[in-house]
């Protein structure tokens, strides 16, 4: 008998249908007749909510009266998926929900696509972020996300006729949208521009203009802590009243033009997830939500006080800095302690260094943001003064610390010149307790190399907190037949929230009836994905390939370009005979990935991967043996549906790039086998699952560092490797652009001369690799063994443990009692 701990629906299957009927008649105005599938979505939302709002109230009230310290999580980006289902599975209600629906004469899964999936992220990081709200309020942690209610997401991606990315505008908001809850009550002024003056010795910031930051509340529901905490996502609108004088005078955009540069600020995410574009709105949009969000906490901690004992702010809450993208908050609590509650810099400076902690997610120097000065003290008058104090008592500091002039001169905050420049992850660096690296091997770098000056004379600052995922929506919701296979196998469902439990399932690969049931819960999550893929792509996925993804942003150090090479290597060695065809091991590859807009070798790579599925699909010579997808527009639903499906997962990036990586765990914990390079957190997850179940290939980082060194000529490689050499000529003479010879010429050029990323280093190391995969997958069980193991051994990339993390070494909170 198993155990079974998920929680207890509130309400019976019955009674969750009169709720349903009850929001499409008040909150709808429409009968059970008149609803469509998307009627059904926003009532049982609706009705869904009204069961979360008594939890979150008491949340509300024990955080403020309690003596927890909460956790505010700045992020400019909150990827947070579907939520429906989420909320019914941590209130115990997925078969209910399914249940009342059948009940009303619709198809859940109907209803349930009709739920527009909010894109406000880019990436790696905005889904971090959305992973880590839920286990904070899973482990009844007291926390808010704050961040930007943008009506605009990450843009919709189509290909056109040659297999380029088009961007579209993902205008999310054009639905109706249930989960946000609008307090127009709890709005908070945020200034911008102008000039600062001096008043009876005192700064007085004298602001132009000032935008109307408006909060859009979210509940975020714990699974089985019966607490529900807050993603509180501002929403710029503007104050001025409509003139109507300047409108009478037909200046008509004159009128409007207060109004449209406000909402201006929270109209779109910035598509961008590794080069800065350093524009005055990205800037606007930081302030906007970082200013809103302290006023906010402050307002929440201490209400009706005018005159609070602030120097108890940093115990009250600690807020995490994701990235340096919230970093303009460190001068915006100094001013707030200082111009607007008096307090002398030493004792804001206490407190503001007491209050914030930064991580950093990246290694690319490029993705640190630099401000000019210039565009600051025109945005910020009085934060340029305050950055500029910090930067000049910072100095003292060092001159303390080092005689090293050269040192402190490559520490500086603010850059000397008639062009000074903000370096915001030295700001963050200097004004917060804590920096932290998001994996064990990205961390140790961040420390020996991106900030070695700062972790020399500040060591202990310097920490690490590994990535980890939600196994709430990555394996309950995304998965259940493994998750049923899962819970038999351990004899209770508790792993749901202790995910370590799953340690359990290691003896079971040994367990032939076990491995059984294993290889028949990946084949029908095959034949699952193949019917969502015809349904939603149009393509046909055969279950009976091996099933091998790679699924992440664009970007030349994440290396599609190794993959798209390896492929046409194997492609051209089915045509030319190398490989007896009837020796190949029958594989679909399925790529996802978006480029940013204005991101040109990325959106080249993306058009080549396109043609070359294009020729493979439609070549007879390898039908059945070798396919290729590229379903459009990778998001978190597509992610939910592909991961339980795959078989082999790419986490091929150059060793010392990835700074962590998640897709690598969300694979590994759903029984995929990973190919990898040392990098990120897959060295990491190579650790916990052993070195025979992970297929490690390439160049680790020292092997880079001294390639880079000694110098480095891609050509060589070229030369040296038949198969590298047939990929890149074939792509030359245009096999995969009509005979075009100039489609791809920027991309071989690029390989032949520069190759930053090593693609063509590596190439020997992964395409020999492929043979050991290969020969492992012709023995099922023993692939399934490895699989099983992979499963059992990744309970340590639980977003829980992540938080735990977080919790003992940098937040020093916990749980609400
Ligand atoms: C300013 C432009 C910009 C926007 C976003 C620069 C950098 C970013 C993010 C930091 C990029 C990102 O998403 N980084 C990814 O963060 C994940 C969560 O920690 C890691 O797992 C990935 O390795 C890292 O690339």
């Amino acid at each position: 008998m198993t155990e079974q701990t998920a929680p207890k629906s509130p309400v019976t299957t019955e009674q969750f249908t009169n709720e349903i009927k009850e929001q499409l008649k008040y909150a709808q105005g429409i009968t059970v007749e008149q609803a469509t599938d998307a009627d059904i979505y926003v009532a049982a939302s609706l009705a869904v909510r009204r069961h979360l709002v008594d939890s979150w109230a008491t949340t509300q009230k024990d955080m403020v009266n309690g003596s927890t310290k909460a956790v505010g999580y700045l992020s400019a980006e909150f990827l947070m998926g579907k939520q429906l289902r989420n909320a019914l599975l941590n209130l115990g209600m997925l078969a209910e929900f399914d249940d009342a629906v059948k009940a009303l004469g619709h198809d859940p899964q109907l209803v349930v696509d009709s739920e527009y999936e909010p894109g406000l992220g880019n990436g790696g990081l905005g889904r971090l972020a959305a992973c880590f709200i839920d286990s904070l309020a899973s482990l009844g942690v007291p926390a808010f996300g704050y961040g930007i209610q943008y009506k605009y997401g990450i843009f919709k991606q189509e290909f056109d006729a040659e297999g380029k990315q088009v961007e579209r505008p993902d205008y999310w908001l054009a639905n109706e949208e249930p989960w946000g809850h609008i307090d127009y009550n709890r709005s908070q002024k945020v200034n911008f521009g102008g000039q600062v003056v001096e008043e009876d010795g005192k700064k007085v910031w004298k602001p132009a203009w000032s935008v109307r930051a408006v909060p859009v509340d979210y509940m975020v529901p714990g699974y089985k802590s019966g607490r529900v905490n807050t993603l509180r996502l501002w929403s710029a609108k503007s104050y001025d009243e409509f003139d109507l004088l300047t409108f009478n005078k037909s200046e008509y955009l004159d009128a409007v033009k207060p109004q449209v540069e406000a909402e201006n600020i929270s109209k779109i995410l910035y598509p961008e997830d590794s080069t800065p574009q350093g524009k005055r709105l990205r800037l606007e949009q930081q302030y906007f939500f970082v200013a809103a969000s302290i006023h906010d906490a402050i307002r929440v901690f201490y209400p009706g006080q005018d005159k609070p004992d602030l120097t108890t702010f940093p115990n009250k809450i600690t807020f995490q800095l994701n990235d340096t993208h919230p970093v303009i908050g460190i001068p915006e609590l100094m001013r707030v302690l200082i111009d607007e509650y008096g307090y002398d810099w030493d004792t804001a400076w206490d407190i503001t260094t007491k209050t914030f902690n930064y991580t950093c997610h990246t290694l690319l120097p490029e993705a640190l943001e630099v401000w000019p000065a210039r565009l600051i003290g025109e945005l910020l008058p009085r934060h340029l003064e305050i950055i500029n104090e910090i930067n000049d008592h910072f100095l003292e500091e060092l001159k303390g610390l080092t005689r090293d002039k050269e040192r402190i001169n490559r520490m500086r905050i603010v850059t000397e010149g008639d062009d000074p420049q903000v370096r915001m992850a030295y700001l963050a660096t200097a004004g917060g307790s804590h920096v932290n690296g998001v994996a064990e091997l990205h961390s140790q770098l961040l420390k020996d190399v991106t900030l070695r000056d700062f972790s020399d004379l500040f060591p202990k600052k310097f920490t690490n907190v590994t990535n980890g995922v939600t196994p709430r929506r990555f394996i309950r919701l995304a998965n259940p037949r493994l998750s049923n296979l899962i819970t038999e196998g351990l004899g209770t469902d508790k792993w749901l929230s202790d995910l370590d439990l799953l340690q359990g399932l290691v003896p079971l690969a040994d367990d032939p009836e076990f491995v059984k049931k294993f290889a028949e819960v990946k084949h029908a999550n095959k034949v699952a994905f193949a019917n969502f893929a015809k349904d939603r792509y149009g393509f046909e996925a055969n279950p009976d390939t091996m099933f091998n993804t790679m699924v992440k942003r664009l970007h030349e150090y994440k290396r599609q370009s190794l993959k798209i090479l390896a492929l046409i290597a194997r492609y051209a060695a089915i045509k030319n005979g190398t490989i007896n065809v009837d020796d190949v091991l029958p594989r679909t590859v399925f790529f996802g990935a978006k480029a940013a807009p204005g991101y040109y070798m990325a959106k080249l790579t993306i058009q080549l991967i396109n043609n070359v599925a294009r020729v493979v699909n439609n070549d007879p010579d390898v039908k059945g043996k070798l396919a290729v997808h590229f379903p459009a527009n990778y998001n978190v639903r597509l992610a939910q549906h592909l991961i339980p499906a795959t078989e082999l997962d790419e986490q091929i990036s150059q060793a010392g790039k990835e700074a962590s990586g998640t897709g690598n765990m969300k694979f590994a914990l759903n029984g995929a086998l990973t190919v990898g390079t040392l990098d990120g957190a897959n060295v990491e997850i190579r650790e916990k699952v052993g070195a025979d179940n992970f297929f490690l290939f390439g160049m680790t980082v020292d092997e880079v560092e001294d390639l880079y060194e000694k110098g480095y000529d891609p050509a060589k490689y070229y030369e040296a490797d038949p198969r590298l050499k047939m990929a890149i000529d074939m792509i030359s003479n245009g096999a995969f652009s009509d005979g075009d010879r100039n489609t791809y010429a920027p991309l071989v050029a690029d390989w032949l001369t520069k190759d930053y990323f090593m693609t063509l280093a590596d190439f020997t190391s992964y395409a020999d690799i492929q043979y050991e995969i290969e020969d492992l997958y012709r023995d099922q069980d023993a692939w399934n063994r490895k699989a099983i193991l992979n499963v059992a051994n990744t309970g340590y990339f639980s977003s829980d443990r992540s938080i735990e993390d977080y919790l003992e070494r940098i937040w020093h909170t916990g749980p609400l009692a």
